[in-house]
This record gives C-alpha cells, sequence and structure tokens, in this order.
C-alpha cells in the first residue's frame, strides 16, 4: 500500500509557524469539509470505517495519534506527530485512529460534505465491496 504524506510550507519568522494549504496546490481535491477532533479519551479507538469515494487530509496540528490504514490485503501504521505534514487517506481504504495525547486535536480535510450513505462500518461488508 503506498502511503502519501504531504509536507506542508512553513511560513516561519520571529513570530512563530504559519501553514497554508490550498487546494488545487498543496493537495489533490477540492476541500469541501472541514472537521477536528480533540479531547479524545485515553485508550480511545475511532474510526472503523471505510468511504465509497470520500478523499481526505489527515492532520495532528496539535499533539500526536496513529492512524490504522487497511487496503483490504495489508495494513500500515503511520504515526501523526507534526503540524505541517498530512496523511492523505484514498477512498476504499478501512482507517482506525487512536493513541491520541491527551493534547491531540486531528483536524480533517475532506472533499465532500457528510454522507452517511458514503461509509462502509462493517469490514466484511468493506472486503466484498472491494472484489465488486
Ligand atoms: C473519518 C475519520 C478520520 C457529522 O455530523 N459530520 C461530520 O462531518 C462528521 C465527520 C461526523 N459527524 C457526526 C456523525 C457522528 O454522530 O459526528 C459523530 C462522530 O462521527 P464518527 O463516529 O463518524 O467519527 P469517527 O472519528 O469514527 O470518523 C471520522 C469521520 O466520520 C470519518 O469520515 O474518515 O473521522
Amino acid at each position: 500500500m503506498n502511503i502519501t504524506k504531504y509536507t506542508f510550507q512553513k511560513h516561519g519568522d520571529d513570530r512563530g509557524q504559519l501553514v497554508a494549504i490550498e487546494e488545487g496546490k498543496d493537495i489533490p481535491f477540492d476541500i469541501k469539509r472541514v472537521y477536528y477532533m480533540y479531547d479524545t479519551g485515553k485508550g480511545v479507538r475511532r474510526g472503523f470505517h471505510a468511504h465509497k469515494k470520500l478523499e481526505q487530509i489527515l492532520i495532528c496540528v496539535h499533539g500526536n495519534c496513529k492512524i490504522m490504514l487497511d487496503d483490504g490485503h495489508e495494513q500500515k501504521v503511520v504515526l501523526l506527530d507534526s503540524p505541517y505534514e498530512g496523511l492523505y487517506v484514498p477512498n476504499s481504504i478501512w482507517r482506525e485512529m487512536f493513541d491520541f495525547s491527551a493534547d491531540a486535536v486531528l483536524l480533517v480535510l475532506a472533499s465532500d460534505i457528510y454522507q452517511e450513505s458514503d461509509y462502509i462500518r462493517d469490514y466484511q461488508e468493506f472486503i466484498k465491496y472491494l472484489g465488486k
């Protein structure tokens, strides 16, 4: 499985750092939605689904967490611990997020609005979907 991690340009000066992300330039899709999760409890694992069409970029803008990606053949775990790195998660990938530090803020840039019909929340159904 090819994992794409983007390293965004930092515009740093003596005041600190600034990162800007533009659709069509820094990431491969138009951004239709932004959401983020924080205050994630110790030991919590979330996700447990794949998307039929949705593409996303995951950025841990504060703290750190791990992302498990599964394409039906292999699984890879990626550590997100940098506010200027983004993990690209294409469609048809099962994902689980875990090991959140207490201060973790996981920001997600998404290619579409929220649609429950785009989710595959059952792993066996995901495997069947890949075979179609
Ligand atoms: C994903 C991973 C990385 C909304 O109302 N709008 C939204 O845009 C989102 C993302 C969620 N919700 C509601 C639906 C649920 O009642 O918020 C609640 C929690 O969502 P969910 O259980 O799907 O959260 P995660 O952390 O399991 O998954 C989320 C995204 O849903 C998913 O697309 O790829 O983060």
